[in-house]
């Protein structure tokens, strides 16, 4: 069985609304046990200004699948609930679910780079984890949460809060 935390985010067409339905997917899909979810939390766009506001929250799931299947089934979830890829670099989206980390693993492929390479400057990722993981070690040795210490929460707020109906507590 494999741990993977990931991020999700999105900023259009009811933001909250699309985390809630990308958490019911992940939970029911028989590929992943949810294990943890972060509180949503309201936060500032990193990028183009001009957009919406995120909302933003981290899941912890175990799996029994390799990195890149669970890459491919994100995407999977990202298309079905209306994702578009536009060219625009750190643009609005509909919703957007990254690996974060995978076990304990560094992977550098073509298709994915795990650890997330924004995971330890951005605070919409960090606080969510620092939240269900406050004692994860990175992969690179360091304490998340001496990283959250120095990083400024940015307006980072916590809004609303997933309930699960499938656990393994
Ligand atoms: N994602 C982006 C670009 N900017 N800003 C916030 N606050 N949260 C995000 O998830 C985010 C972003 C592209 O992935
Ligand atoms: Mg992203
Ligand atoms: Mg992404």
């Amino acid at each position: 069985m494999n741990t993977v935390y990931i991020g999700l985010g999105a900023n259009l067409n009811a933001p909250e609304a699309q985390l809630r339905n990308a958490m019911d997917a992940l939970s029911a899909s028989s590929s992943f046990t949810l294990a943890s979810v972060s509180s949503f939390y309201a936060s500032k766009p990193m990028g183009p200004q001009d957009q919406p506001d995120y909302v933003n929250a981290v899941a912890k799931l175990m799996t029994d699948l390799p990195a890149i299947e669970v890459l491919d089934l994100l995407q999977q979830i990202e298309l079905q609930h209306g994702r578009v890829r536009k060219a625009e670099r750190w643009g609005p989206r509909t919703l957007d679910l990254d690996i974060l980390l995978y076990n304990d693993e560094q992977i550098d492929t073509q298709r994915l780079i795990v650890p997330h390479y924004g995971l330890c400057e951005r605070e919409f990722v960090v606080f969510p984890l620092l939240e269900i993981a406050p004692e994860l070690t990175l992969p690179n040795g360091l304490l998340l949460a001496d990283i959250a210490t120095s990083l400024p929460r940015n307006g980072l707020t916590a809004i609303a809060q997933y309930r699960m109906t499938k656990s393994i507590a």
